[in-house]
């Protein structure tokens, strides 16, 4: 097997026609507004709210403030329950607000938090549970919401991956108390950098978009000590271009995934997740697939090195466990998390984008079954 004459990453940004980004970037030039709530931010933010069917929503420079803000305006405190198996601004969201992470297990088919593990967490101190809808997954919704409610606990996702997700024709931005979507370059949607906040309860609002502008409600008056969290012209704008391509990024995006699945199935030692519930709308984010060394005859690790010499850069993502890097390692763990730390040591994600070619799927497991040494 050859290896690509160029290197194939686990991802690579949608860009959208170059010509008419530029006839954007003279509308912004001419209006000589570049940020602080300008026109194009406005439009977009208009097209999201119609994307998502609410007008509960507010836009941040990324997904980290935005979340990181969110807690803040719902006034989370003491210990929140989370998983460690997400990448590491989760929980520095958290720390940012002084609150304790209490890390609990994942379940073994979609890797989003386990909610028998969640109720046993529950302490006195327990305000929230902030889930993940890891790699685009939906978490268990209903199971969450009812431990939420028994115990009178705030729901938050960290909804990074799951733009475009719908459950049973609802934008799954309508779960929970409040969701937090990144838009980052390396997203299937996304404004450069950028992240947004969607929540339930439409009193928020107001809070949320005080803290990401300084806390200012006139030239005058400061009614909170905010941040600077804005999103600016030139991301709005990339972001309302890229949400005219959802329905083809999406749509070419199934089409690479099924071929991974179709070809990576007949392979021994891989595994990949259950086929997903018929009511679920799946945006194709991430292409994670488990390796077990023994049948594959290959560890995780061996076929991610294997694979740069091939030109392939995959991601072990989410590996380390959060609660294995040294700033939370203090964290003390009542879990073993089990599952988390075993999807954290098998877990490869494979390279898929809109640009990808079919073809150089077909190659990619080409060269995965070449390794295989069952
Ligand atoms: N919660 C969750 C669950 C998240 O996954 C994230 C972000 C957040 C919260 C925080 O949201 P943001 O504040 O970021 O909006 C990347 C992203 O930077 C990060 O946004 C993302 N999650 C995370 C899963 O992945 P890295 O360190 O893996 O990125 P990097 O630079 O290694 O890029 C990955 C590959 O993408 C590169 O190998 C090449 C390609 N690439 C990347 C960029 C930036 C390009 O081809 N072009 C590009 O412009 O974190």
């Amino acid at each position: 097997m050859r290896p690509f004459e160029k290197p194939i990453y686990v991802t690579q940004p949608y860009l959208p026609d170059r010509k008419a980004f530029c006839r954007g970037l003279a509308e912004i030039w001419d209006n000589r507004w570049l940020t602080n709530n300008g026109p194009v931010l406005k439009r977009f933010t208009g097209q999201l709210c119609r994307y998502f069917d609410t007008q509960n929503l507010s836009l941040f420079n990324n997904g980290t403030l935005a979340l990181q803000i969110g807690l803040q305006a719902m006034g989370i405190s003491g210990e929140v329950i989370t998983t460690p198996f997400t990448f590491v601004a989760t929980t520095h969201a958290l720390y940012w607000n002084k609150i304790r992470p209490v890390f609990v297990d994942i379940e073994p088919d979609y890797y989003t938090l386990d909610p028998d593990k969640v109720e046993a967490a529950i302490t006195p101190w327990t305000t929230a549970i902030l889930a993940v809808h890891v790699y685009g997954y939906p978490c268990k919704l209903a199971v969450l919401e009812n431990i939420a409610r028994k115990h009178n606990l705030r729901l938050l996702y960290d909804a990074a991956h799951a733009f475009g997700v719908t459950v049973g024709g609802k934008s799954i931005a309508h779960f929970g108390d409040m969701s937090m979507f990144s838009f980052h370059a390396t997203k299937l949607f996304h404004s450069i950098e950028g992240g947004m906040l969607t929540f339930a309860d439409p009193g928020l609002k107001t809070t949320v978009d005080f803290l990401k502008n300084f806390g200012f409600k006139n030239e005058v008056e400061v009614v909170m000590p905010g941040t600077n969290a804005k999103m600016n012209e030139m991301q709005a704008l990339m972001g309302e271009m890229v949400l005219r391509c959802m329905p083809e990024i999406i749509a070419k995006r199934r089409q690479l995934t099924e071929c991974y699945r179709r070809r990576l199935a007949e392979i021994p030692g891989i595994k990949l997740t259950p086929t997903l519930p018929q009511d679920i709308a799946y945006n194709y984010a991430y292409l994670p697939i488990e390796v077990d060394a023994a049948e594959f005859g290959m560890s995780r690790d061996e076929l991610y090195q294997q694979l740069k010499t091939y030109n392939v850069f995959t991601r072990r993502y989410f590996y380390p466990l959060l609660c294995d890097f040294a700033c939370y390692k203090s964290v003390s763990l009542t879990d073993p998390l089990t599952t988390a730390r075993r999807a954290a040591d098998r877990i490869l994600t494979l390279p898929i984008y809109s640009e990808l070619a079919l073809d150089d799927v077909e190659r990619i497991c080409d060269i995965v079954k070449a390794l295989c040494r069952e």
